[in-house]
């Protein structure tokens, strides 16, 4: 009888703690099915687990016929775990193997997959995205997501670092706050409500009480378009600061890149064999003004005017490439919250952080004055009513702020060179697509 309860049994060894030096040794390995092999009298299974890859050899003669017959049995992916003494083999590429005693087959495949475990590339992503777990098990995949995993940790480790505090803001909001985003409603018991676009206006507040604050959360935005940058639900990396600019926010994004980029290339030092795209970190990230950007795109004969979007397809237009910030943008396009540059009222202090045609951020300096903010909200036809519970708050002194939102996805895929954003999300949400 092949026992098919984990029961109080225990993985003794992950695979990166097993190598020839532990000849002899009896151990407990667990993980799930990638290779079967058999011929006859023996048969050649790998178990993959967190780690990498475990040879398992069982032989007839020097294992039961049981364990032998139902390895060579097994389909790829069943979960399972083996017992057994380890061997040193000159011919294994690891330098050893299991030789079993013992099999537990804690879950057995039914269906085969739409695609080999060891592929490296599924074309079609819907496919691969109807089965994620299981596309997820793949190499290119699993090395996309512990990257990113260390990404995020060392960004928290730099906003600990710096003093930050970290917040967690509403998702169920009363009012909107990024103009241009459309909002997914819902229903709040007889209200109608909102999913929330980004944690602006929850951030600004809580500078009021803790300064510096960030906040890495999703947020929503219904998309219309299918395209491979846009997600209906993405993390939005948030920091916002009291007593600074967006010249301030600029430089703590600079170190964010930086700080990133060290953590996939580390990640990529301790596994050589990963395929990613590295961008390089220039030593200050360039900055071009809105308007130097449209004389450029005059000159280089795209039709455009002062005021316009600076579209993907006119900055490919003039060239420009890797990281870089396009500043000081025109105010009247921006939302209500961002400040008026004081030299030019037309312009705004804010910022977007680009690499090549993507924008992975913006930002700005906030107004925190109250009868300021009011204005901007009547000049775009906003309801201040509305925003009561926010105006309320600048009535007992708003510190002058800024900050910035960085999309998760974005980061990632430019870090790795990923093509698709859905690439780098684990369960992707878009206009076609509700489930997994
Ligand atoms: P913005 O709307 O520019 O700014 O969003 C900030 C960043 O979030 C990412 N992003 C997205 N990523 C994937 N799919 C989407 N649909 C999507 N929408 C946005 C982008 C973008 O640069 N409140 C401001 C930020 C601030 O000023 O602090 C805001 O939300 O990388």
């Amino acid at each position: 009888m092949i026992e098919t309860e984990l029961g109080s049994l225990r993985r003794s060894h992950y695979s990166a703690e097993l190598d020839s030096s532990k000849d002899g040794t009896n151990v407990t390995v667990m993980g799930w099915v990638l290779t079967v092999r058999g011929h006859g009298n023996i048969s050649f299974v790998t178990i993959r687990d967190k780690n990498g890859d475990i040879p398992i050899v069982a032989k007839k003669g020097n294992c039961p016929d049981e364990i032998r017959e139902k390895l060579s049995s097994l389909k790829p992916h069943s979960s399972i775990s083996i017992s057994g003494i380890v061997k040193a083999s000159e011919k294994s590429p690891s330098g050893f193997e299991i030789i079993p005693s013992e099999i537990r087959v804690f879950s057995e495949v039914k269906k085969i997959p739409p695609f080999e475990p060891l592929a490296k590339t599924v074309k079609n992503i819907d496919t691969r995205l109807e089965v994620r777990p299981i596309d997820l098990r793949r190499k290119v995949l699993q090395d996309i997501f512990k990257a990113r995993s260390q990404v995020l940790t060392s960004i928290r480790d730099y906003f600990n670092e710096q003093n930050f505090t970290e917040i967690n803001t509403p998702k169920i909001i009363a009012t909107a706050t990024e103009g241009g985003a459309a909002l997914f409603p819902i229903f709040y018991y007889n209200k109608e409500a909102f999913l929330a676009q980004s944690p602006q206006l929850y951030k600004e507040q809580l500078t009021m009480s803790f300064e510096k604050v960030f906040e890495i959360a999703p947020i929503f935005r219904a998309e219309p378009s299918r395209t491979n940058r846009h997600l209906a639900e993405a993390i939005s990396i948030d920091l916002e600061e009291a007593f600074v600019d967006y010249n301030d926010v600029m430089n703590r994004i600079a170190e964010i890149i930086k700080i990133s980029l060290s953590a996939v290339n580390n990640y990529v030092n301790k596994n050589p064999e990963t395929e990613f795209i590295i961008p390089k970190m220039p030593e200050n990230i360039p900055q071009y003004s809105y308007d130097a950007l449209v004389e450029k795109m005059e000159k280089a004969g795209v039709k455009i005017e002062w005021g316009d979007d600076l579209y993907p397809t006119n900055l490919k237009k003039i060239g420009l490439e890797g990281f870089y910030f396009i500043k000081d943008w025109p105010l009247g396009p921006k939302p209500f919250y961002v400040k008026s540059s004081r030299s030019n009222p037309k312009l705004s202090e804010s910022f977007d952080l680009m690499f090549g045609d993507l924008e992975l951020s913006s930002g700005s300096t906030r107004i925190e004055k109250r009868d300021e903010l009011e204005e901007r909200m009547k000049n775009k036809g906003m309801k201040t009513d509305a925003f009561e519970y926010h105006l309320g708050a600048f009535d007992y002194g708003m510190p002058p702020h800024a900050g910035c939102g960085i999309g998760l996805e974005r980061l990632i895929m430019a870090l790795t060179g990923t093509e698709n954003i859905r690439d780098v999300t684990f369960y992707p949400r878009d206009i076609d697509r509700l489930t997994p």
